[in-house]
């Protein structure tokens, strides 16, 4: 009885942890393009850098770079990222 308890309990610790796993798995932060999980004043760098063909993106970064949502990565995407990166404005 106790080694099935053990084992339920086991279980449950197991279900529990998969679904906080699931949860902490957010999408993709807009802005954030070096995808190291903060806006900063390099993903503007990076943004802009892009725009003017200086540097490859994958598909991935492309698609938090583009922070106006407009399919395209241009200045005014790395000009917003660098606004919200120093708290001038607080969303895209
Ligand atoms: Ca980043
Ligand atoms: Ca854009």
């Amino acid at each position: 009885m106790l080694k099935r308890t053990a084992m339920f309990s086991l279980s449950l610790i197991i279900a529990i942890a998969a679904f906080a796993a699931n949860c902490e798995a957010a999408p993709p932060l807009l802005g954030d393009v070096s995808g190291d999980g903060d806006v900063s004043a390099y993903d503007a760098s990076l943004a802009a850098q892009y725009a003017i063909g200086l540097i490859p993106l994958d598909a991935e970064s492309v698609q938090r770079a583009d922070v106006t949502g407009n399919e395209d990565v241009s200045a005014y995407d790395a000009s917003l990222i660098a606004q919200y990166a120093i708290g001038l404005i607080d969303g895209f």
